[in-house]
C-alpha cells in the first residue's frame, strides 16, 4: 500500500503533529484521520502493544502505531499473532489486540479469536476489511468477505465502525465486551475506507472514550455466600477445585487465604497450577483419582464442569455408569450466572467476580459466630496424604531412571529442576504426551506461569504464547513442545530471533504425532499418517535466524542447554531426542478416540 495523502484544505503547508496526526499551518484547522483516531483510542485506554501481520489495508496503520509509541509485534502467521493477543489478555486483564488484513488474514486470526472466547481470554481481533458496497453486492473485491457475519458466532461480541466519529465508541464497546463479565474474544471490523476518513482533530479527540471501570466488580449476594459456607461446613470430605478463571482474577492472596483458612485440600486445573505452589501440603494433585470420587462437597472456583472435569459425573466422580452422578454436592464460584447446572446440579452457585466472591467467603469464615472454622476431618486429610505420598514416591523412582534413549520422564526431571530454580520463568506447553507429562511432573510455584492448550486442547498456541509471555512479562519463557505441536507455529522462531526474546523452546522430538513408531500397513512408500521425518534436526531451524540451536540426546545435555538459555536470555531451540516408542496415543485422553467396529 502507498503512503496516505494528507488531507487538508488546498494551498496549505502540511506538517505532521506530535502524535503523527496531520497538521496544516497556523491559520488552518487541525485534521485527524481514521488511522490516528484508532491509535489514539487504543492509547487512551492503556493499550501499549499490538500483535499482528501487515498488509492491505493496515500496513500504514502498523507503521503509524509504531511511530506513535505502541509496541507492534509482527508475526509470520495471523493465528500466532491472535494467540499472542489472547494470552496477553489472560496475563494482564487488558484485552490483547490482534491486527490482521481482510479475508484470509482475518480467517487466520479467527481460530485464535474462537479459542480465546472458549477459554474466557479477553482479546480484540481488529481486521481491516474490503469495500462494503462491493462486499455486500458480492461483486468480487480484493479479499472480499463479510467478516462481521462470520466472526459473530465465534466471538463474545462483534462490531463494525463505518465513520471516523464512531471510532471512539467502537473501541470502547470492544474493550468493555472483552473484559467485563466473563471475558472473551471480540471482533472489530474496520473497513479500508475508514482509515483514510478525516475529521476535525479537536472533534475527533472529543469523540474518543476512556473507558471507566471496564471490568466492574460483581459483588455476590450475601445469601449466596451464606448458602455456600453452610454447605462447605457440612462437608466430611470437602475439596476445592481452582480453575484458570481463578488465575485470571488476580486475587492470589485471598485465594490462598481461603484455601489455608479452611484447610480444605485443593486441585489446581492446568493453568491454575502455581496459584498456590504445587508443593503446598494441601495440594491434592498427586491424589486426583482418589479425591474426585471420594469428595462429598466440591467448591469450584473459576473452573467449569466440562470434559476436563468429566462433566462432574461418571466413574471419575464415583458414579456407577459413565453418565451417573457421583453424589457430590457442588458450590460454584463464577462470574457467569449461566454456568451453574450446565452439567450437574449446583447446590450453591456464587455468582460474582472471583476477587469479590472469595473475599466475601473469607469474611464469612472469619466472622463464623465466635467459633473458629473447623478444619476438615483428619481421616480425610490422612487418606489423601497417604495416596499422595505413595504416588509422589513412585514418580520420584521413575524420574530417577536414566534410560537410553531419553524418555519423557528423564527429560522432564530436568525441566522440573530448571523451573524450580527459576520460578519466575513462564512455562508454555503443548503436545499430547509432552503436555500431560509436563503438567503432572513440572511443579509451578507462582500464579499465571503455566500457559497451555486450555479448554480445546488446541495445538498451535506454542510460539504465539511464548512471544506474548516474553513481551508482556520480560521474564524468561520455557516452551515445552511436542514435535507435532511445535510444527503448527514453528516459523515464529524467526519472530523470537527478530525481537531477541528470552525464549527457550524445547522440542520433545519422538518422530511423530504421539509416537514415531506407526507403520504403513500396505507396505507402500508413504509413511504412516502419524510419522514424521525421523531424526529431524529442529535445532537447525533457529540457527537460520541467528538463534541458538542445540541437539540434546541426554538429560545432562538438555540441562546444560536449558541453563545456558536462561542465563544468556538468547532465543534458543533445543531438539530433545525422545524415545520414539515412549508416547501413548493421544496421551491421557486415548479413550476419546472413537473405536472402529470393523477393524
Ligand atoms: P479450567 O479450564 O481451568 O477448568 P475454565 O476455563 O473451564 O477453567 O473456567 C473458567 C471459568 O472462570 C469460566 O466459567 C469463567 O466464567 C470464570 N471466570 C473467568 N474470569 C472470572 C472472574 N474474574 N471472576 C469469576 N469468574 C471468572
Ligand atoms: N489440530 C489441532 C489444531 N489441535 C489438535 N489438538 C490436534 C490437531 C490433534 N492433536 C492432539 O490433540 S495432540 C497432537 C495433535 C496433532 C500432537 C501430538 O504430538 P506431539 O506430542 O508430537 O505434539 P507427543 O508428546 O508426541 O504426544
Amino acid at each position: 500500500m502507498g503512503t496516505v495523502e494528507p488531507q487538508v484544505a488546498s494551498g496549505q503547508d502540511v506538517k505532521v503533529g506530535s502524535s503523527g496526526q496531520i497538521v496544516a499551518n497556523a491559520q488552518s484547522q487541525e485534521v485527524t484521520d481514521g488511522f490516528h483516531l484508532v491509535i489514539d483510542a487504543l492509547k487512551l485506554n492503556g493499550i501499549d502493544t499490538i500483535f499482528g501481520l501487515p498488509g492491505i489495508p493496515i500496513t500504514d496503520f502498523t507503521r503509524m502505531a509504531q511511530a506513535a509509541g505502541l509496541r507492534v509485534i509482527s508475526f509470520r502467521h495471523e493465528q500466532n499473532a491472535g494467540n499472542a493477543a489472547a494470552i496477553a489478555g489472560f496475563m494482564t486483564q487488558k484485552p490483547g489486540i490482534c491486527l490482521t488484513v481482510s479475508a484470509p488474514g482475518f480467517l487466520n486470526g479467527l481460530t485464535a479469536l474462537a479459542n480465546a472466547t472458549t477459554n474466557c481470554f479477553p482479546m480484540i481481533l481488529i481486521s481491516g476489511s474490503s469495500e462494503r458496497e462491493i462486499v455486500d453486492l458480492q461483486q468480487g473485491d480484493y479479499e472480499e468477505m463479510d467478516q462481521l457475519a462470520i466472526a459473530k458466532p465465534l466471538a463474545k461480541a462483534a462490531f463494525r465502525v463505518l465513520h471516523a466519529e464512531d471510532i471512539g465508541v467502537g473501541i470502547a464497546r470492544a474493550i468493555r465486551a472483552a473484559v467485563s463479565g466473563r471475558p472473551g474474544g471480540v471482533y472489530l471490523d474496520l473497513p479500508a475506507k475508514l482509515f483514510a476518513q478525516t475529521m476535525d482533530a479537536e472533534a475527533g479527540g472529543k469523540s474518543l472514550i476512556r473507558v471507566v471501570d471496564p471490568a466492574p466488580r460483581q459483588i455476590p449476594a450475601q445469601e449466596a455466600v451464606r448458602r455456600a459456607l453452610e454447605l462447605l461446613k457440612s462437608a466430611k470430605r470437602p475439596l476445592i477445585v481452582l480453575g484458570k478463571g481463578a488465575a485470571y482474577a488476580q486475587a492470589d492472596a485471598d485465594i490462598r487465604a481461603l484455601v489455608e483458612k479452611t484447610g480444605i485440600p485443593y486441585l489446581p486445573m492446568s493453568m491454575a497450577k502455581g496459584l498456590l505452589p504445587d508443593t503446598h501440603e494441601q495440594s491434592a494433585s498427586a491424589a486426583r483419582s482418589y479425591v474426585l470420587p471420594e469428595a462429598d462437597v466440591v467448591m469450584l472456583v473459576g473452573a467449569r464442569l466440562n470434559w476436563l472435569l468429566s462433566h462432574g459425573k461418571g466413574k471419575t466422580w464415583g458414579g456407577k455408569g459413565h453418565k451417573d452422578w457421583g453424589g457430590q454436592r457442588f458450590i460454584q464460584v463464577d462470574i457467569s450466572p449461566q454456568e451453574a447446572d450446565s452439567n450437574v446440579r449446583i447446590d450453591a452457585p456464587v455468582v460474582g467476580d472471583i476477587g469479590s466472591c472469595v473475599s466475601a467467603l473469607l469474611a464469612g469464615i472469619n466472622s463464623a459466630a465466635g467459633s473458629s472454622w473447623a478444619k476438615p476431618p483428619a481421616e480425610w486429610l490422612a487418606a489423601i496424604a497417604e495416596r499422595k505420598d505413595k504416588n509422589i514416591a513412585k514418580m520420584a523412582e521413575t524420574l530417577a531412571k536414566n534410560p537410553t534413549p531419553m524418555d519423557f520422564h528423564s527429560a522432564l526431571a530436568v525441566v522440573r529442576d530448571i523451573v524450580k530454580a527459576n520460578p519466575d520463568a513462564i512455562l508454555v506447553n503443548e503436545g499430547a504426551n509432552a503436555l500431560d507429562f509436563t503438567r503432572s511432573i513440572v511443579d509451578m510455584y507462582k500464579p499465571r506461569k503455566r500457559l497451555d492448550v486450555g479448554t480445546w486442547g488446541i495445538m498451535g498456541i506454542g510460539m504465539g504464547f511464548a512471544v506474548a509471555a516474553a513481551v508482556v512479562s520480560g521474564e524468561p519463557v520455557i516452551a515445552i513442545e511436542g514435535d507435532s505441536a511445535f510444527g503448527f507455529s514453528g516459523m515464529e522462531v524467526e519472530t523470537l530471533c527478530r525481537y531477541n526474546l528470552p525464549v527457550c523452546v524445547v522440542v520433545f522430538n519422538n518422530n511423530g504425532v504421539y509416537r514415531g513408531t506407526d507403520v504403513n500397513p500396505t507396505g507402500g512408500p508413504d509413511v504412516a499418517p502419524t510419522v514424521f521425518v525421523k531424526g529431524a534436526r529442529y535445532d537447525k531451524l533457529i540457527e537460520a535466524f541467528g538463534g541458538v540451536g542445540v541437539h540434546a540426546t541426554t538429560p545432562a545435555e538438555l540441562r546444560k542447554a536449558m541453563e545456558e538459555a536462561i542465563r544468556s536470555r538468547k532465543p534458543t531451540l533445543i531438539n530433545a531426542v525422545i524415545d520414539e516408542t515412549a508416547g501413548t496415543e493421544s496421551g491421557r485422553i486415548t479413550s476419546l478416540n472413537p473405536s472402529a467396529k470393523r477393524k
